[in-house]
């Protein structure tokens, strides 16, 4: 695995470095209701950095979910990333998760399960046949892009770990480890990152179990060595770096909802009628890097981010309740 020293890497080629250090201040004294305010829909440096991280081939990989759509160049898929344990900038992570350590790792499966166990990284990987599925991805900041990810469906590792019959709920859980993760030593947000599904929402064929995107190893930035990718929910439903996996009775905590749970809701399924508190969710700016600025274009955000075959998981629910 090629690692840069951070010094290589620009901090910002647009953004000249006075106002950025300044906004980064700004941020940081603000705490994530601000960070989240001016990380809205107006906010896009796409840095651009080199790729800093970059994985290993995955060989022999079928691409078995496309669209038309233009993809977002790798280089942006890897530079413009939210990843608050290295920090809330769009390009910190990029810059600053060469401190992460992918091998070895360990995921630790637990709770209403068969048989509760720990699994190496090489294990978890070959549960399953690895996919390419190229998936829309929107945050729910307003900014969207079109990822070719690596994995295979979640339902494949559930299925085979068991769960009893009581687990109605998936929690996933981020290491939090600051020799690791520099911004865990901030109180952003309740260390460690969490996130949870409902187990039919998780045992969906389109959630993944990711280990890769552009036919490589997950970049450290993406979530090495293994996250979820839920394409028809916000994007901080995606879980990174995930450490432990658990079964469990009852909805599940997750951060954001801890941190502002009238601005995030357990469900967070993309949907452009219902408005996050502060912005619209109707439109979204599309990064798929056909030139700088003209890469940034407007799209309108559909139901399920598109993915409309999930629908039959939410039906009779108020959408505006359990947003
Ligand atoms: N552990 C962890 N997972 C996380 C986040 C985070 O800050 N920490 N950010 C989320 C958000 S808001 C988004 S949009 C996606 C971004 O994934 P990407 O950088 O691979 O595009 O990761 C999600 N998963
Ligand atoms: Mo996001």
């Amino acid at each position: 695995m090629l690692i840069k020293k951070p010094s290589d890497i620009p901090s910002s080629e647009i953004t000249p470095k006075s106002s950025y250090l300044n906004r980064r201040r700004f941020i940081t004294g603000m705490g994530i209701a601000g960070a989240a305010l001016l990380a809205g829909p107006k906010l896009f440096e796409l840095a651009s950095p080199e790729p800093v991280l970059a994985g290993a081939k995955i060989p022999g990989l079928k691409t078995t979910i496309k669209t038309d759509e233009m993809r977002t160049p790798y280089k942006d898929v890897t530079s413009y990333n939210n990843f608050y344990e290295y920090g809330v900038n769009k390009d910190d992570p990029a810059r600053e998760a060469y401190r992460l350590k992918p091998s070895p790792w360990k995921v630790s499966v637990e709770g209403l399960v068969k048989t509760p166990r720990v699994y190496d990284i090489d294990q978890l990987m070959k549960m399953s046949t690895l996919e390419e599925r190229v998936y829309r991805h929107r945050c729910v900041e307003g900014w969207s892009m079109v990822i070719p990810w690596v994995g295979y469906s979640l339902s494949n590792f559930i299925r085979q770990v068991e769960p009893s019959s009581k687990a109605k709920y998936v929690e996933f859980v981020t290491l939090a480890d600051p020799a690791q993760m520099p911004g865990v030593r901030s109180a952003v947000l309740d260390w460690p990152y969490t996130e949870g599904l409902r187990l039919d929402e998780a045992m969906h064929p389109l959630a993944l179990f990711c280990f890769g995107l552009y036919g490589e190893t997950l970049p450290n930035q993406n979530g090495a060595p293994v996250r979820v990718v839920l394409p028809w929910k916000y994007g901080f439903k995606s879980c990174k770096s995930i450490v432990k996996i658990r079964f469990v009775d009852h909805e599940p905590g997750t951060a954001w909802n801890k941190a502002a749970p009238n601005e995030y809701g357990f469900y967070s399924n993309v949907n452009p009628n219902v408005d996050h508190p502060r912005w619209s969710q109707k439109y979204e700016r599309r990064i798929d890097g056909s030139g700088f600025f003209a890469s940034i274009k407007k799209h309108e955000t559909q139901m399920f981010n598109g993915y409309t075959e999930v629908a039959g998981l939410y039906s009779g629910m108020d959408l505006r309740k359990y947003f």
